[in-house]
């Protein structure tokens, strides 16, 4: 199978705690590459227009609050099926309902404050490597 790019994002909880190594670790234990990183703080308008596809649900405020109250890492992961595969490893949205072993299941402290995103299909995959990251600064 053809390798996949999908984005990937260490969110404040985890920045916060210091634990964005045994994050990454995590990725690339499950066979994932990382192809591009940075460190960013995101203003509210920004944390908008990225999840701008949940404008109208209740959680918007909080997770818009939340997304911008502390530095992520916004990243690009390849591997193949890479956008699957990083679903798989980051658990479900709820740490409470996420497999054991799952990096929510081990870091996240609640639905809201759970310490990764990543991209849920290929069109979302492509649009949010292009939200954060030019393609020079994508290197395999
Ligand atoms: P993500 O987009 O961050 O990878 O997570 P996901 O697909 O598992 O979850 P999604 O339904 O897309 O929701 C996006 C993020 O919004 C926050 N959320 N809060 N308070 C709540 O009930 C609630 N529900 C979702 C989470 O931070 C979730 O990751
Ligand atoms: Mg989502």
């Amino acid at each position: 199978m053809a390798l996949e790019r999908t984005f990937s994002m260490i969110k404040p909880d985890a920045t916060r705690r210091n634990i964005t190594g045994k994050i990454v670790d995590k990725l690339e234990s499950a066979g994932l590459r990382v192809v591009a990183q940075k460190r960013i703080l995101m203003s509210k308008k920004t944390a908008e227009a990225f999840y701008a596809v949940h404008s109208e649900r209740p959680f918007f405020q909080e997770l818009t609050e939340f997304m911008s109250s502390g530095p992520v890492v916004v990243q690009v992961l390849e591997g193949e099926n890479a956008i699957a595969k990083n679903r798989e490893v980051m658990g479900a949205t709820d740490p409470a309902k996420a497999d054991p072993g799952t990096i929510r299941a081990e870091f996240a402290e609640s639905i809201g404050e759970n310490s990764v995103h990543g991209s849920d299909a290929p069109g979302t995959a492509k649009e949010e490597i292009a939200f954060f990251f030019s393609g020079s600064e994508i290197t395999g």
